[in-house]
């Protein structure tokens, strides 16, 4: 990203040309990037708590009377038991820098409850690492001249628009575009086909076509005769999946499920490269790890791999070897090892009591880059934790968000522009330097100049506390690049394989693909994928029959972005997409006000009568700030907090609900 400063001020930002990921081109969300910094309601003085918790009433203080009023409540609590402090932290920034360093070794030093950072990604994640060895695939430019792409569980336009040039390219070149997803997205769309199965049966659809390649003998035995481990194991398991039984499963058609193992069997046969981008939209289901083991193995069965514009792709991360302990010195905890927090459940965490087995209660929360109420699940539970008379909150933000409404101070935080930081990425394998091309504005700090502040008034002693962002910037990844040549063109290639795994070399224990992985059979669990149904499956004429999906809207990133009014008008208002046979039946009409609810809550939104919404789906698209919603409510108000089959991850879109129209305006 290159921004354009003029006095001072930075007046525009667009996509660095010279950058191939980038292309020169930024997102909607992210060119309005200077408005978010500018905007009327950024915090910029810190704030402390003047009206009842959660009422969002806040006076302006020193930066020093908060910090050292902090430091006293925090010293307090630590010396009764430093677990009873919870940090929490995900994605508001994702930098190495503003992320988990000078942060992390203040919480190590403390002793404090470590977080387990599981919302987004955990359960696919696990599941690429039990089968593949590593969060590596093919490498994103190659999807390009691919002759075809199967964009699984992904809504590229909306949310990896960088990744959609080069299925554009792709198809410019005769490549034939399937989509996998319950929503008919804008990538949707735009793909030659598109099969809209049943949220969470994506491992169903994925054994029902090994079954296929299998009868059809479209496979590469040489491959996996020479790469692969428990492929015998494997073909027994697939051949328990006729398409018939995955059709049932998937709610789609026998001939869908044909047609794309066809297509998936004679690429291979053919020697035509074919390329899988999965996302983490399949992933946030019950059996989200075993969905990811399963599409993982396809490219092994039919020799995908062998060509660098076959294979898979779900993140890049695995390429970048990050210097964590650097970054966050863990040898700083010198108190015996802390329990760790499952941010995904930190609605139950919160309203738990001191027990043997849980440890203290939570006393302290400190929050930066997260907005917890507004994005984790079972709002209704998180927003009773947070409202805890004796709960101690600080929050670290740039804007006032229903989290903040909940704190005891709020501290300003600087954004990107504002501020160094060193960046991987999730598809590309460059890494990307953050250099601050403005001063921070009022009296912002870095989140990690808050921390170097609030470690001095604590009295930890460590030198370490005193190092800068741009010696943090170089320690991220040490001597493996070259930090001039990173300070100068923004961005340094790593250097990796065209295709990574032609010749086999997985980074499993056995060197192979892992259909059948013995690490996850000797913790008990199924060592080959398999469906694992919902936690929540719906069933016709029962209480909760539609299954409900949340996929991030196109112009917020998260609950970011929420707060700027041109996106927020582009999104319009907090939506429910519903089909017309769905809607028709419950006598609601386009527009109407409706209520969704399930045993967890309910949520007050308006209808809009969509082909975006399959029969039995309804889509609520994310994540609106709670303050801005109907009843002060969110999604995430339907939303549980069980986990996923693997990695303890989220379950947001393995939930059922119903919908009526609703009678109050
Ligand atoms: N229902 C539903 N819920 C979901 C999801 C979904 O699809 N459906 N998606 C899930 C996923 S994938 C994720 S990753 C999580 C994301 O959840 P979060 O990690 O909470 O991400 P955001 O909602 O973007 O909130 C980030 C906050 O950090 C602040 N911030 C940004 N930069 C900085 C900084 O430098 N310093 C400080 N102190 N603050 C900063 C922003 O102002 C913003 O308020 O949400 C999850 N929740
Ligand atoms: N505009 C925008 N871009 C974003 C974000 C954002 O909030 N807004 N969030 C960022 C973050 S934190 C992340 S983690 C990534 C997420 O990136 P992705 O995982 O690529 O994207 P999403 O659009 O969240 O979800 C992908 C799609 O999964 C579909 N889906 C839901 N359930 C299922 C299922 O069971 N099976 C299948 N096959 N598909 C399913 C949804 O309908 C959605 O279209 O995007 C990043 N980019
Ligand atoms: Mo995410």
């Amino acid at each position: 990203m290159v921004t354009t400063v003029r006095d001072g001020i930075a007046i525009k930002v667009h996509g660095n040309a010279a950058h191939p990921a980038t292309h020169g081109a930024l997102c909607t969300k992210v060119s309005r990037y200077p408005a978010r910094t500018y905007h009327p309601e950024r915090i910029l003085k810190p704030l402390r708590r003047t009206g009842p918790k959660g009422s969002g009433q806040f006076e302006t203080v020193e930066w020093d009377t908060a910090l050292a009023d902090i430091a006293t409540r925090l010293k307090a609590i630590a010396a009764r038991d430093p677990q009873a402090i919870l940090p929490y932290s995900y994605a508001g920034t994702m930098g190495q820098v503003q992320g988990e360093s000078m942060a992390t070794r203040f919480f190590n030093c403390l002793g404090a409850s470590q977080l387990d950072y599981t919302i987004c990604a955990a359960a696919g994640g696990e599941g690429l690492v039990q089968t593949l060895g590593g969060k590596v695939g093919m490498r994103v430019q190659f999807f390009a001249e691919s002759r075809l792409i199967l964009i699984w569980g992904s809504n590229s336009i909306g949310s990896n628009l960088h990744f959609w040039r080069h299925v554009q390219t792709a198809k410019r070149n005769g490549a034939k575009v399937i989509c996998i997803d319950p929503r008919r997205t804008e990538t949707a769309e735009k793909c030659h086909e598109h099969i809209a199965l049943m949220p969470g049966t994506d491992a169903a659809l994925a054994l029902a076509l090994m079954h296929e390649l299998i009868q059809n003998d479209w496979l590469d035995h040489d491959y996996i005769a020479r790469y692969t481990s428990g492929w015998e194991p494997l073909r027994a398991r697939a051949l328990e999946w006729p398409p018939e039984r995955a059709a049932a499963t998937c709610g789609i058609s026998v001939e869908q499920i044909r047609s794309l193992a066809r297509d998936y069997g004679m690429a291979g046969v053919r020697g035509e490269p074919a390329a899988i981008r999965m996302n983490y939209g399949l992933q946030r289901v019950h059996g989200g790890g075993n969905a990811v083991r399963a599409i993982a193995c396809l490219p092994a069965l039919t020799g995908a791999w062998r060509q660098r514009a076959g294979g898979v792709l779900l993140s890049s991360s695995g390429t970048y070897a990050i210097n964590k302990a650097a970054l966050q010195r863990p040898d700083l905890r010198t108190h015996r090892p802390a329990r760790t927090i499952n941010m995904v459940t930190i609605g139950d965490d919160l309203l738990r009591s001191a027990s043997a087995s849980f440890g203290p209660a939570i006393e302290a929360l400190v929050v930066y880059n997260s907005n917890p109420v507004t994005v984790a699940p079972e709002s209704s539970k998180v927003v009773a934790g947070f409202a805890r008379q004796d709960l101690f909150t600080v929050v670290l933000e740039h804007f006032q968000t229903d989290t903040a409404d909940y704190a005891d101070y709020i501290l300003p935080a600087t954004t990107q522009l504002e501020h160094w930081d060193i960046h991987t990425s999730y598809g590309h394998t460059d890494i990307l330097l953050n250099q601050p091309s403005i001063a921070p504005l009022g009296e912002a700090k870095p989140n990690t100049q808050i921390f170097r502040e609030l470690a001095r008034h604590m009295g930890f002693a460590d030198p370490c506390f005193s190092e800068d962002d741009v010696s943090l910037c170089k320690v991220a990844f040490g001597d493996a690049i070259d930090f001039e040549a990173l300070q100068r063109d923004g961005f340094v290639p790593l250097p990796v394989p065209d295709a990574p795994y032609a010749q086999g070399g997985f980074p499993t224990p056995s060197g192979t693909c892992e259909f059948f992985s013995e690490r996850l059979a000797s913790q008990g669990l199924d060592g080959l994928p398999n469906h694992v149904p919902n936690h929540e499956v719906p069933i016709a004429d029962s209480a909760y029959p539609l299954a409900m999906i949340s996929p991030p809207a196109r112009n917020f990133l998260n609950s970011t972005f929420v707060n700027v009014k041109s996106l927020r008008d582009a999104e319009g208002e907090p939506l429910l997409e519903i089909s017309a046979e769905d809607a028709k039946v419950r006598g609601i009409d386009h527009g109407d006000l409706v209520r969704v609810f399930n045993t967890r809550g309910s949520y007050r939104c308006t209808a809009h009568i969509s082909e975006r919404a399959r029969a039995g789906v309804v889509n609520g698209l994310g994540i609106w700030w709670r303050k801005l919603g109907l009843d002060g409510t969110n999604v995430n108000e339907l939303t549980s907090q069980k986990l996923t089959d693997m990695g303890r991850g989220p379950t947001f879109y393995d939930c059922v609900v119903q919908v009526e129209k609703s009678t109050i305006a």
